[in-house]
């Protein structure tokens, strides 16, 4: 018996990086699986191609998160295709590394709105239709080591990925009454678009490294295997927690 097996799996973000192998890594654990992606169409069609190849049905749905009204029509998509929503994995997010002191308004504003308030909007709009359903559900948030320690040129990512992490721990609460799990995990250093330019700068890439007691940046499928682990019943019982999936790095200061 598989991991994920005939669970309804949404994922955001999910057409590269931590979202494209938490899609394929569930479609691997026996899920369906409907991914939400903003621009990338040939990406979003190939991990289309990826699910499908695994045996299981897959579904794209292009729409940005920022918008309420994308989560409500992604659910729907979803619900129209697969019949029901089991989990959702809410992973969309940006990272325009920038200087705090002359911080443009729109770059704190939309990093705002497509990290926190769009992982809000998803999570709300899995867990009505989970309520609806009423057989519970796994929510888990692609939070990041960001939520307990700060960034340079992070300052307007850091409180959105702390803000996630809390929204799981108040929709913890909030959700256990109708038996959905609700969960973060917090990655350290991920090879992943998101942060392509920045680690553009060898040096930099290299101290990153060797602060990592692992030995090396992670990689997207890193994520996959905590991510199923939380999105399952193996995880029954943990509902509020928040895994950090960084080789090591937050606990290495001294
Ligand atoms: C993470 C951490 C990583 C960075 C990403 C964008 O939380 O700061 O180093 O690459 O964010």
């Amino acid at each position: 018996m598989k991991l994920l097996e005939g669970k309804s799996v949404l994922v955001t973000g999910g057409s590269t990086g931590i979202g494209r192998a938490a899609a394929i890594g569930a479609a691997e654990a026996g899920a369906d699986v409907a991914i939400n992606y903003h621009s990338r169409d040939e990406d979003a069609a190939a991990v289309v191609a990826a699910i499908e190849a695994k045996g299981r049905r897959a579904l794209a749905v292009k729409g940005d998160v920022a918008d309420p009204a994308t989560a409500s029509d992604f659910i729907a998509r979803a619900v129209a295709a697969f019949g029901k929503v089991d989990v959702m994995v809410s992973n969309a997010g940006i990272c325009p590394f920038h200087a705090f002191l002359d911080m443009p308004v729109e770059t704190v504003e939309r990093t705002v709105q497509v990290n926190l308030l769009g992982g809000y909007f998803m999570c709300q709009a899995a867990a009505q239709q989970m309520v609806v359903q009423g057989h519970g559900g796994a929510i888990v948030a692609v939070s990041s080591i960001s939520a307990l320690v700060g960034g340079e040129y992070q300052t307007h990512y850091t409180p959105t990925k702390a803000g996630l992490h809390s929204l799981m721990q108040s929709a913890a609460i909030a959700l256990g009454r109708h038996g959905i799990r609700c969960n973060s995990v917090l990655p350290g250093t991920i090879l992943t678009e998101i942060n392509k330019d920045d680690l553009a700068d060898a040096e930099k890439r290299k101290y990153m490294e060797s602060r990592v007691p692992l030995g090396r940046l992670g990689q997207p499928e890193d994520l996959a295997g905590p991510i199923v682990f939380l999105a399952s019943d193996m995880a029954a019982y943990v509902t509020g927690a928040a895994l950090l999936v960084d080789g090591g790095a937050f606990v290495n200061l001294q």
